[in-house]
């Protein structure tokens, strides 16, 4: 295992220091991604004290310290998990061979992209976030907030590093270009679609950290298999810091339910939003537009772009290795519905093809579970809504679907139909404004929550909710 070098400029794992050259070179890239950071990170709060877990080691048994940081001077450092010994490519043509320390020639334009496709991504959820501190419904999610920020600066650092150290000048050109393009942006938009959505309300971020962040677990977990060994050890780091975004959406859904159900007994017509509360019909909206946003970003049901990446052994399925026998895959098929002639009828794909479907059916079982905890939540709340999660077709913009309107259900149905119910699926400019008119100015007292939410039920890191997790004074 590899020491760490805290008191280097850049914390690292990876023995920067010997690495005169990647040293300096990240060296360059640090003052530009602070630049960045304080044009498109967080708006506010920069000079507050924010009781955040700062990475120091890359091991299961205290990996990280809990203290008072000032954003600007959070300890972004790279971090790799420890190095399996003879590690082997677990899948694809060279399944067996020896992991790859370097990039391998032939598959270096795919690997480059695939990895600037994942470092894109964070920066980009920074900039989409970056105004939600000034309406924080407490000091506990304004202090989340910056939690999941910095991290995904830190992301950005782990995929940066990988594009100086192993990909050459085309790699450090690739590491600016990730600075330049913007969340939204006409002219340089972020390069994934759900990237350059707007995140201007709480229950968005909620809502992204569910499923957006979520999609990043699998992506992650698939790269985690890479037998490109330094993306698979870093994004195996990465994955221990990804579940406190799911847990901060999670659990950030879930209060908001919990308090709508209250608010919605509350009132003689049964309705939230007549006492300041957010409707359950409006929550289930949200759901269905980032579940389907999140979808896409899985990429075509039927891909060769994803074929190719388990060919080459660069990109495999969630747990590949401990999950499945056979590694190869070039016999067998997945059945995958596909609209032809007015119908739905399932049609076989070489399986190598629809990798990027079975990475999406693993997300979405995993947030069909995440739903049963929320709709578990809503029953002890004494509701008996139930919150869905749409079909898989319904919503796409990108993939087999895309062309095609589905209902919530899946089937197929006329593009005129879906308009006609667009406003009962999907948030409505009214919905928005509603939402955001809910959180017009942030809850700063410690303890206190906004309306619309219910309190936390345990604090971070051992401490009580009512703690001063960000120091205004
Ligand atoms: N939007 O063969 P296809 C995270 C493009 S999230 C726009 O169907 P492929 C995080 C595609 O690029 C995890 N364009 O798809 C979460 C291709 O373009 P070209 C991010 C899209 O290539 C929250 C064309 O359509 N990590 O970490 O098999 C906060 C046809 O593509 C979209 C990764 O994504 C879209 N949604 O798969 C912070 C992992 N979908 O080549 C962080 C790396 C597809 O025709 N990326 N296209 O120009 C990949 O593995 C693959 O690039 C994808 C796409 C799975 C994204
Ligand atoms: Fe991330
Ligand atoms: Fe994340």
């Amino acid at each position: 295992m590899t020491a760490i070098d805290y008191e280097a400029r850049i914390p690292n794992n990876v023995d920067l220091a010997s690495d005169k050259r990647l040293q300096r070179a990240l060296e360059k890239w640090q003052p530009a991604f602070l630049d960045w950071w304080g044009a498109m990170g967080p708006e506010g709060f920069q000079g507050r004290d924010v009781f955040l877990r700062t990475a120091v080691s890359a091991h299961a048994d205290g990996w990280a310290v809990f203290d008072y940081v000032k954003m600007p001077d959070y300890r972004w450092g790279i971090f790799l998990s420890d190095r399996v010994p003879d590690r082997k490519i677990a899948f694809g043509d060279h399944a067996g061979l020896p992991a790859w320390q370097e990039v391998p020639g032939e598959y270096r334009n795919m690997l480059q992209r695939l990895i600037v496709t994942q470092a894109d991504t964070e920066p980009a959820s920074v900039e989409q976030q970056r105004y939600l501190g000034q309406t924080a419904p407490s000091l506990y999610d304004l202090r989340n907030l910056f939690q999941v920020n910095v991290e995904e600066g830190r992301h950005l650092w782990a995929m940066v590093y990988l594009l100086q150290a192993y990909f050459g000048r085309t790699g450090h050109e690739e590491a600016d270009a990730l600075l330049v393009r913007r969340s939204g942006d006409a002219d340089h938009p972020r390069i994934l679609d759900a990237f350059n959505q707007k995140c201007p309300d709480w229950l968005t971020f909620f809502c992204f950290t569910t499923f957006t962040d979520r999609d990043g677990k699998y992506q992650l977990g698939a790269l985690a298999e890479s037998g490109f060994d330094p993306l698979a050890r870093t994004c195996r780091f990465m994955l221990t810091e990804e579940a406190h975004h799911l847990f901060v959406g999670e659990k950030g859904v879930q209060r908001v339910l919990t308090r709508s159900a209250e608010l919605t007994a509350l009132d003689p017509n049964g309705d939230a939003r007549n006492q300041g509360g957010i409707d359950l019909d409006t929550i289930q909206k949200y759901v269905n537009y980032w579940f389907s946003y999140s979808l896409d970003l899985f990429g075509g049901e039927i891909s060769s772009n994803a074929a190719d990446f388990f060919a080459s052994g660069l990109k495999g399925r969630w747990k590949e290795e401990s999950k499945y026998e056979d590694h190869i895959c070039t016999d067998a098929v997945q059945m995958v519905p596909v609209y032809r002639d007015g119908r739905l009828v399932e049609e076989a794909v070489p399986l190598r093809n629809a990798m990027n479907e079975v990475l999406r059916q693993e997300y979405a079982d995993d947030c069909d579970k995440v739903v049963g905890r929320w709709n578990r939540a809503l029953e002890s709340a004494g509701s008996s809504f139930r919150i869905k999660l749409p079909s898989t077709r319904f919503h796409r913009r990108q993939g087999i679907y895309a062309d095609q309107a589905y209902s919530p259900d899946g089937e197929p149905i006329s593009s005129e139909l879906f308009e006609a119910n667009r406003s009962r699926w999907l948030p409505t400019d009214a919905d928005r404004a509603y939402v955001a008119s809910l959180m017009t100015r942030g809850v700063y007292e410690p303890g206190k929550v906004a309306h619309w939410i219910s309190p936390p039920d345990k604090g971070i890191d051992g401490r009580p909710a009512e703690f001063e997790y960000v120091r205004l004074t």
